[in-house]
């Protein structure tokens, strides 16, 4: 199956107040929609910087500002759709096969990633015309 910019969305975590601070907490299959194989995330990335610049063809992720804001422009062939992130409560889902750029890294931003597969440089689509030659593909 081939996912649209439209089937990627922010969800609302839940948040639980303290009077000492808040967390959110995220877990298999209760608030993600798969179960979590690997967690990574960027950080230091220069104001200026534009990262991404490919697609995956099965990873799904969810992708949270653990602090700061960045800017996500996803991208299916056909439609692009830009989503802020601002807030570690919002979580970005990225469905599989789904072309993403990212830019507008706020000073000492943390850009949080929960992905459904483990590290496969097999599975990226680095080059924009075989993303669309495989977009394009029955
Ligand atoms: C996405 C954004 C938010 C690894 O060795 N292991 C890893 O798990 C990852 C993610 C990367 N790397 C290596 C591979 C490259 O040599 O780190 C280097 C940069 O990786 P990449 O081009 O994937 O970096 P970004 O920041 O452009 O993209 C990554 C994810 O690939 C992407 O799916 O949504 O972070």
């Amino acid at each position: 199956m081939k996912y649209n910019v439209e089937d990627c969305e922010i969800v609302e975590l839940p948040i639980v107040h303290t009077e000492s601070g808040n967390i959110t907490v995220m877990e298999n299959q209760l608030t993600l929609s798969f179960d979590i194989k690997r967690i990574y995330y960027l950080y230091d990335v220069p104001m200026n910087a534009e990262r991404g610049g490919h697609a995956h063809y099965e990873l799904q992720q969810y992708v949270v500002a653990a602090s700061g804001s960045f800017t996500f422009i996803l991208d299916d062939g056909k439609n692009k759709k830009e989503f802020f992130l601002n807030h570690p409560n919002k979580a970005l889902h990225i469905k599989a096969g789904i072309w993403r750029e990212m830019k507008n890294f706020s000073s000492g931003s943390i850009c949080l990633v929960l992905a459904s597969l483990e590290y496969s440089e097999k599975d990226y689509i680095r080059n924009y015309t075989d993303f669309l030659n495989f977009r394009n593909r029955k």
